[in-house]
């Protein structure tokens, strides 16, 4: 997501850090640089315009200047503005306060809205509410069926009638979940590959007749600058909530993110990022400000391990990053709760300085099964203390693991690296050294 633009980024920023002193021809040859990073993110040239405006009127400022580290200055510029164009803070669903609420989704057919529809519905149902499906799509049999397939997988609830319209289905559905005790309905609406006036009558209606306190447009980022153009189509008819990006996990240049949230001035309020039932991000206009520029994205990271994580198990690690007495035998429990959370790469692109790992060439899962085996060869002594693991001990974890001493050396090295680096992260801060470090691959 985004990891060309946070490279160009990362390069400006390197430069504006090496400045002692900063000038406004300094200023202006940086922002240049953004400005084409921005572009060729595919952000729409007139919110790129008004950004860089913005940011160099700030950076201009005599005490920016003037100040002792003017470089990180404007970097801290960059990232506010950035933050007030993703839409400053976060926007969350509005639930009544008289259950069910109602939550439509709209948006072309193909931009994920079923997808959506089922991860929402997971992603309720781990905050301990009774969600139910409506299959509104009735044009397609098979979209019918995908939802209900989905809704099999997550165990909620999905309802459908086969030959009733849309309108007369979708207020049904309101009245059969209140039957059945759900607190939230969400409707699966059709969408068609363009906008066409029978589609759009189709949502206004069922806007208009189940009144749902909730729209929200799904749209593909991966489709850049039309996904702005149908933001607003859908906008002017339906007035929606909030936006929904998907497959932002893609080679998406992911530019539509900035674009729409100014074009429509409704607040993205969800990211897909994965096919994956539980590949769905609340927005944080912040954290994400922070993931592109490079900074990282601890608490996104955080929650996600809390999700799957035990509780305990996260205050523990939390308390032994405090007293920097992080050990192998950790880092092998944490292998195994990373494997839970997700494909590495997703994982791994939220820990600051880590974001520019090749992921794809030597961090993978497989490697992870042989860092695996190679710690669970070592005795408990060895890996609370894997100072005392000499030659000897070295060959015996080789042969036990069924991999080479090389390998074995690696992953203790790699492992040193990562216990000097998590002691930065206790004190809040990643030295410049550590920077693209690289996790052990076996
Ligand atoms: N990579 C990726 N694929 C997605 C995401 N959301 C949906 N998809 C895929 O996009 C395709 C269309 O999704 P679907 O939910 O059927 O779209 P709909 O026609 O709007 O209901 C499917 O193949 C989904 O698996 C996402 O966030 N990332
Ligand atoms: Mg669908």
């Amino acid at each position: 997501m985004f990891d060309n633009l946070t490279e160009k980024l990362e390069s400006v920023f390197k430069k504006l850090r090496g400045y002692g002193k900063i000038t406004e021809s300094n200023i202006f040859d940086s922002m240049r640089e953004v400005r084409r990073a921005l572009l060729d993110a595919d952000v729409n040239y007139k919110v790129v315009k008004q950004f860089v405006e913005d940011v160099q009127k700030r950076a201009m400022g005599q005490e920016v200047i003037e100040s002792l580290n003017p470089g990180q200055l404007i970097i801290k510029i960059i990232h506010d503005e950035l933050i007030k164009l993703l839409g400053e803070s976060r926007q969350d669903i509005k639930f009544s306060t008289l259950p069910p609420t109602v939550i439509m989704v709209a948006g072309l057919q193909g931009s994920g809205k079923t997808t959506f529809c089922a991860k929402l519905a997971n992603h309720l149902k781990s905050k301990g509410r009774y969600p139910m499906l409506t299959a509104a799509d009735i044009y397609r049999p098979a979209a019918v069926d995908q939802l209900v397939m989905l809704g099999k997988q997550i165990d909620v609830l999905v309802h459908f009638e086969h030959g009733k319209n849309a309108v007369e289905l979708a207020v049904d559905s309101v009245e059969h979940a209140r039957k059945a005790a759900r607190d939230v309905v969400i409707i699966d609406t059709a969408g068609r590959l363009h906008i066409d006036e029978e589609m759009m009558r189709e949502v206004e209606s069922i806007k208009s007749r189940v009144n749902p306190n909730e729209i929200l447009f799904v749209v593909d980022a991966m489709t850049g600058q039309d996904a702005v153009n149908t933001a607003k189509a859908f906008h002017d008819r339906l007035n929606y909530d909030g936006v929904v990006l998907t497959k932002l996990d893609g080679d998406t240049r992911g530019g539509a993110a900035f674009s729409i949230r100014a074009v429509v001035t409704k607040p993205i309020k969800f990211v897909g990022v994965g096919e994956k039932l539980d590949a769905l991000e609340p927005f944080h206009p912040d954290r994400m400000a922070s993931r592109i520029l490079g900074m990282g994205d601890m608490v996104t990271l955080v929650e996600k391990a809390q999700q799957q994580f035990d509780e305990q198990k996260v205050e523990k690690l939390e308390e032994k990053l405090r007293k920097s007495q992080f050990t192998l035998e950790d880092f092998l429990e944490q292998l195994q709760q990373v494997k839970k959370m997700g494909p590495l790469s997703q994982v791994l692109s939220m820990i600051p300085g880590l974001n520019k790992l090749p992921v794809n060439t030597d961090v993978n899962d497989k490697s992870l099964v042989r860092v695996e085996a190679i710690i669970q060869s070592m005795t408990q002594k060895e890996r609370i203390n894997p100072n005392i693991i000499n030659g000897n001990r070295r060959k015996r974890i080789a042969i036990g693991s069924g991999t080479s001493v090389q390998e074995v050396n690696k992953v203790l090295k790699q492992f040193f690296e990562m216990q000097k680096m998590m002691k930065a992260f206790s004190k809040g801060k990643i030295p410049k050294h550590l920077r693209g470090l690289k996790l052990p691959t076996g």
